[in-house]
């Protein structure tokens, strides 16, 4: 292990993750590394919690605001939430208990864009963090720190912190070394921002490590545990078929002029569908394709393999057991194809937009106007996040939305009158698809997108219902753009909570 850390400072400073958490102090603020399962620290969080639950036991009150890239793994969000002890978390989770105590009301959470908040902790919004707890492959011998598995906030949290703990870990791949392109100049102060200098996915515009203040360092632990990612279901039948739906709509894009043979930069959302649209471009007639996007999963580590997929750029891997198995027994060669960068980087509207990328993404529930719900459960609940959706949907130069028409086996309409919550506003929302078919919605006016939304996504048992709310809307509503009856628009949620089920 002594190789991997190879500044003598840094080695002095090894230590146990029990004596490292020990450092924390009730009411801190912790910049956490970690994405979609990739990346996070292993050992110094369940020690956290180990020392929260001790205050806890000795009468004290003992909570800490946490603070991440994304989503993380049971380990880090799991653990913490698991004491009652988080008081505040921000921004994308979805693991099962830190949810449940947001639901609660023990944990505060604020949503919000994942390209937004390296901008919103540096200009203090969020107080000032205390403690930035990272990842890392290796510590160079002159102190610059190789990334993990994922990058994240990672950047702006070592900068913003006053005090640094790093877990070297050893399952990572030494081969991870090149793969990250590390750039900071974002950060600084409106007015005087540059632009930002990516015109293609495959442009390195920073560093491959980060550099840190060395006195700020605290502890260094050294850890050898697998990324906890987890396996992708095998794809369902409706998952193909809405990925046929969006590969059929990019050929007639390209036959259309609008897009060229190899399409432009692809962001996919995580989850099933996206996995199986990326199973469908490995088999369709689309080369040279390239990508701009958050997270790297398997589909797109086959793409790379292929030969298809030329270039990938995103902050974080989001792969199963067996593929990051490959990744850290390849990762000298896929770092000639993968871009890890930060997520303020990933997912930067300027590049987004001057790329024209195409973005596809998971949904909870979209309104028969077109705007979509991504967090929220029956108004009051949220789910996981807003996470990436936001930054590619409202600058992308196609935007998609996708979900199978019903969700609870057939209890839950996908497609409602009107959603319960709304992250994506019919304004940006371009195309809807579930494995009913695709609605189009360019260029139409709102009662123009009902009929297609309704006739073309909306399951058969909810379909009538629907078309029978959108005719009575239009013959009560107080005006003709976006016909409602509000005294019924979300009377399809009440039904649910009341009865467990939305079927008419
Ligand atoms: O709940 O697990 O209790 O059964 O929501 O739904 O069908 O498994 O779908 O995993 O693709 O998640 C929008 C949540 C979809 C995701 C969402 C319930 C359903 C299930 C999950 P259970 P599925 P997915 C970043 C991309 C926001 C962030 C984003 C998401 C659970 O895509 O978090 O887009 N998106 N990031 O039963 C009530 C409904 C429901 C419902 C589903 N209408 N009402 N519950 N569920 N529909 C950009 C990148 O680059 C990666």
């Amino acid at each position: 292990m002594a190789g991997r850390i190879r500044n003598e400072g840094y080695r002095s400073k090894v230590m146990s993750a029990a004596d490292a958490a020990g450092l924390i102090q009730h009411g801190d603020k912790i910049g956490f590394a970690g994405f979609t399962g990739s990346g996070y620290p292993k050992e110094f969080p369940q020690a956290l919690a180990n020392h929260i639950k001790e205050a806890q036991g000795r009468g004290e009150q003992f909570t800490v605001d946490m603070f991440t890239g994304a989503s993380t793994a049971p380990e880090l969000d799991g653990a913490l939430a698991e004491t009652g002890g988080v008081g505040f978390r921000t921004p994308y989770q979805s693991d099962p208990i830190m949810r449940s105590k947001i639901n609660d009301g023990t944990s505060f959470y604020s949503d919000i864009h994942l390209s937004h908040l390296a901008n919103q902790i540096t200009y203090g919004y969020f107080g000032k963090i205390n403690v930035a707890v990272i990842e890392a492959t290796m510590i160079l011998e002159d102190g610059s720190v190789v990334p993990s598995s994922s990058v994240g906030m990672n950047r702006t949290y070592l900068e913003q912190a006053d005090k640094i703990i790093i877990e070297v870990n050893e399952w990572q791949s030494e081969g991870l070394y090149g793969m990250h392109d590390i750039y900071g100049d974002i950060a600084v102060l409106p007015p005087n921002r540059k632009p930002l200098p990516i015109t293609s996915p495959s442009d390195r515009i920073g560093k491959p490590v980060y550099d840190i203040d060395p006195n700020k360092v605290v502890a260094v632990i050294e850890t050898s545990d697998p990324d906890r990612n987890s396996p992708f279901k095998p794809l369902d039948e409706d998952s193909k078929k809405i990925a046929g739906y969006l590969l059929d709509f990019f050929g007639s894009e390209v036959k259309a002029g609008r897009l060229p043979e190899n399409l432009n930069p692809l962001q996919s959302g995580v989850g099933n569908i996206a996995n199986a649209v990326l199973a469908g471009l490995l088999e369709g007639p689309f080369e040279n394709l390239t990508s701009y996007t958050e997270v790297i999963q398997d589909g797109m580590v086959d793409l790379l393999d292929s030969g298809k997929l030329t270039v990938a750029s995103a902050t974080a891997f989001s792969l199963s057991p067996e593929y990051a198995n490959k990744m850290n027994d390849n990762a000298s060669e896929y770092a000639k194809k993968i871009i890890l960068r930060p997520q303020d980087v990933s997912n930067h509207p300027e590049a987004i937009r001057r790329m024209g990328v195409i973005s596809c993404n998971g949904m909870i529930e979209a309104d028969i106007y077109g705007n979509v719900n991504s967090t929220h459960v029956m108004g009051s609940k949220m789910q996981n996040g807003i996470g990436g959706s936001g930054d590619f949907t409202r600058n992308a130069f196609f935007s998609a939305f996708v979900s199978p028409s019903t969700a609870k086996g057939g209890a839950i309409s996908a497609i409602v009158p009107m959603v319960n919550h709304v992250d994506h506003t019919e304004h940006d929302v371009q195309v809807i698809i579930t494995e009913q078919g695709i609605a189009d919605l360019r260029g139409l006016a709102p009662r123009q997108r009902a009929k297609k939304i309704i006739e073309n996504c909306a399951h058969p048992d909810y379909k009538p219902a629907l078309l029978d709310y959108f005719e009575h809307a239009q013959k009560v509503a107080n005006g003709q753009h976006t016909p409602h009856d509000l005294t019924k628009s979300l009377s399809w949620h009440s039904k649910f909570l009341a009865e467990g089920t939305m079927k008419p």
